[in-house]
C-alpha cells in the first residue's frame, strides 16, 4: 500500500495508564489519527476502559459510550441510527477486546453485522482476557499458557475474521501495530464505506500476558508476519486480498520459522521441539489453504467462508 504521512493530532492522549509496551495502546493510536474527530467509541469493559477510561477521568479526545460487555455491537448499532437520522453522520466504532469479541460480545456482533449497521467494529486481540488476570479466551493460541491454562492451551483460536466474512459484510480486515502505513488505508477505506458493519482485528501483543520483554512489542508484531503466524489481509466485498508484507509469504521458504516468534514469549516456554513443530504444521497448512483460494483467480467469496 502507498507510503501515508500520518496526521500529528493525537487522539489518545499523554496520561493513559497502559503497560509499558502495550501494543493495544499503540494500535488504538494509530486508528484514531486514521479516523480523526468525528469518531464515536463504544468500548466495553476491558484493558481500555480501566488504562484510557472514560471513567474516573478519559485520555480520549473524541465521546466515549462504556458499555456492559455483551451490548457493544448493539449500542454502536443505536447510535449510528440516531447520528444519521439527525443528520449527524460519524465514524461509530466498537473498540474491545477478544474476551468481548469472540466469546461474550458476539451475539451482538452477528446481529449488528447481520442487520447491516453503519459501524467500524475494532477487535484488539491480547489472546487472553488479560484485565482480569490473563484467563484464557476463545481467541488464546494453541499451546499458550494462560492463568486457566496453565500447561498449555489444549483448543484453538476462534477464526474471528473468517466468521465475519461468512456474514457476508461489506468489509473485513487484519491489522498489525508493527504496520502502521496498512492500519492508516484499511481505516480510512473501512470510513469510506458507507453500508454495512466493517470488521478490523487487531493482533496487539501485551507484555505482561504474553510474558516478554516490553520493548519487544513491535519486533513481535512484526514476527507474527513475517512466520506466517498473523496474516494481514483484507476481504473487500467477498474479494480476498493479502497485503503489506503478506503479500510476499505464499512459498514456504519466504517464511520465518514460527520458532523465532514462540521463543521470545514465555507463555511458550513450556512447548516441547514436538509441539512446536504441530504449530508450524497448523501455520503452513493454513497458508496452503491461502495458496489454493488465490489460485482460483484470488476471488474468496462469502460461501467459501
Ligand atoms: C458481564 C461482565 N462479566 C465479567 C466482567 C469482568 N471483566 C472486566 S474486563 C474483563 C476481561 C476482558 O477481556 P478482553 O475483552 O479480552 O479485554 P482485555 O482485558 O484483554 O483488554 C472481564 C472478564 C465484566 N465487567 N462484566
Ligand atoms: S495488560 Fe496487556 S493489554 Fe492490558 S494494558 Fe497491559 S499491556 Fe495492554
Amino acid at each position: 500500500m502507498a507510503h501515508r504521512v500520518f496526521p500529528r493530532e493525537e487522539y489518545l492522549l499523554k496520561g493513559h495508564v497502559a503497560c509499558p509496551g502495550c501494543g493495544a495502546a499503540v494500535m488504538l493510536r494509530h486508528v484514531l489519527k486514521a479516523l480523526g474527530p468525528n469518531t464515536y467509541l463504544v468500548i466495553p469493559a476491558c484493558c481500555t476502559s480501566v488504562i484510557a477510561g472514560p471513567h474516573p477521568r478519559s485520555a480520549f479526545r473524541v465521546p466515549v459510550l462504556h458499555i456492559a460487555f455483551a451490548a457493544s455491537a448493539a449500542a454502536a448499532s443505536g447510535m449510528i441510527e440516531a447520528l444519521e437520522k439527525l443528520g449527524k453522520p460519524a465514524n461509530v466504532v466498537v473498540w474491545a477486546g477478544d474476551g468481548g469479541t469472540v466469546d461474550i460480545g458476539l451475539q451482538a456482533l452477528s446481529g449488528a453485522a447481520e442487520r447491516g449497521h453503519n459501524i467500524i467494529y475494532i477487535c484488539y486481540d491480547n489472546e487472553a482476557y488479560m484485565n482480569t488476570g490473563i484467563q484464557k479466551s476463545g481467541s488464546t493460541p494453541h499451546g499458550a499458557w494462560t492463568t486457566t491454562t496453565p500447561s498449555g492451551n489444549p483448543g484453538f483460536k476462534k477464526d474471528l475474521p473468517g466468521i465475519m466474512v461468512s456474514h457476508r459484510v461489506p468489509y473485513v480486515a487484519t491489522l498489525s501495530p508493527a504496520y502502521p502505513n496498512d492500519t492508516f488505508a484499511k481505516l480510512r477505506k473501512a470510513a469510506s464505506m458507507r453500508g454495512g458493519l466493517k470488521y478490523l482485528h487487531a493482533l496487539t501483543p501485551c507484555p505482561p500476558g504474553w510474558r516478554y520483554d516490553p520493548s519487544l512489542t513491535i519486533e513481535l508484531s512484526r514476527l507474527a508476519v513475517e512466520t506466517g503466524m498473523w496474516v494481514l489481509y483484507e476481504v473487500e466485498n467477498g474479494v480476498f486480498r493479502l497485503t503489506g508484507p503478506s503479500r510476499a509469504l505464499l512459498e514456504k521458504g519466504k517464511r520465518k520459522p514460527v520458532a523465532e516468534y514462540l521463543k521470545l514469549q514465555g507463555r511458550f516456554r513450556h512447548l516441547s521441539p514436538e509441539d512446536v513443530e504441530r504449530i508450524q504444521r497448523m501455520v503452513d497448512e493454513n497458508w496452503e489453504r491461502i495458496a489454493e483460494m488465490l489460485k482460483e483467480g484470488g476471488e474468496h467469496s462469502s460461501e467459501q467462508g
